[in-house]
């Protein structure tokens, strides 16, 4: 057993094979799926796609390595209090495989080409392995703690920005209406005038992805889960960039309200946030 492998397995191997396999289906769905259900609120959409594309990876993984733990969002009740109390409930776990299946869901939906798949690895709690898959544009965003972060074979370095003013910067509107939305916004309203511009695409690990590849400079959102999270916060530490909670704490797998930068302009940021009191709840 290696960090990154028992016997000749690689946890990574497996990764890139389970979200390609994944997305690969999830593609040939677009326009063609049955099942279409609200979750928590109206706003909150879930397909058979999302249910089989977690079904398909958890047979994977367990394939692989049957005695690792596995944490996936359609695996979990609806909502906030239940997202949080199966993350508790399985962090100590010695290795954890951190999945969402489809993050994107609306945007799959109604067949906006952004959506991707998520799977991460914790050992120890610790994030080791980071695998994110856009299967529209073919893009596989691989990180492994230590080694880098790669785009089709190529290292990923987050932005040069040094400056909000020069930066594009995403965010994502919050399901959650009555708690989360009217902060965001207020955060916005705040953050618009300072940088550059401000992109709302629709799912939160893709857009990490993008800080990664530095295509955007800085990412926030408030309400997240774990599985939105944890393989994008690996490919931007191993591009070079910052991954914190909005008060500027240092990322761990119980962050909801996420910031993350090509670390230039991640204090400016953070402040911005914090003046607007568009931190969280
Ligand atoms: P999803 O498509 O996997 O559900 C968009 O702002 C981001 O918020 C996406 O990553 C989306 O992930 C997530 N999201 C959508 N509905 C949500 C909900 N009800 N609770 C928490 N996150 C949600
Ligand atoms: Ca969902
Ligand atoms: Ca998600
Ligand atoms: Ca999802």
């Amino acid at each position: 057993t290696t960090r990154f492998s028992v016997g000749s397995k690689s946890f990574t191997a497996v990764a890139i094979n389970t979200a390609s396999k994944a997305g690969e289906w999830i593609q040939s769905k677009l326009g063609d799926f049955n099942t279409l259900q609200t979750k928590y609120s109206v706003h909150d959409l879930v397909t058979e796609v999302d249910k089989g594309a977690e079904t398909m990876i958890r047979n994977l993984i367990q394939t692989h390595f049957p005695t690792h733990a596995i944490l996936g969002e359609e695996g979990v009740e609806p909502g906030p209090a239940a997202s949080q109390s199966a993350l508790e409930r399985m962090r100590g776990e010695e290795y954890l495989w951190i999945v969402d299946p489809l993050d994107g869901t609306t945007n799959f939906v109604h067949g906006f080409p952004f959506f991707s798949v998520s799977i991460a690895l914790a050992h120890k709690g610790e994030v080791i392995v980071g695998v994110v898959y856009n299967p529209i544009h073919n893009e596989l965003y691989v990180a492994e703690k230590g080694k880098g972060a790669y785009l089709k074979g190529k290292k990923m370095r987050v932005s040069a920005e040094p400056l909000l003013t020069d930066s594009l910067v995403a965010t994502g509107f919050p399901a959650d209406k009555q708690h989360a939305l009217p902060i965001n916004l207020q955060g916005l309203q705040s953050l618009t005038p300072k940088v550059r511009n401000i992109r709302v695409a629709g799912s939160a690990a893709l857009h990490m992805a993008y800080v990664a590849a530095g295509r955007l400079s800085g990412f926030w959102e408030i309400g997240l889960n774990s599985w939105d999270i944890a393989a994008g916060a690996l490919l931007i530490t191993e591009a070079g960039g910052k991954v914190t909670d909005t008060l500027g704490n240092p990322y761990n797998l119980g962050v909801r309200n996420l910031l993350c930068s090509n670390g230039h302009i991640h204090d400016e940021f953070a402040q911005q946030l914090a003046e607007a009191g568009a931190t969280g709840f």
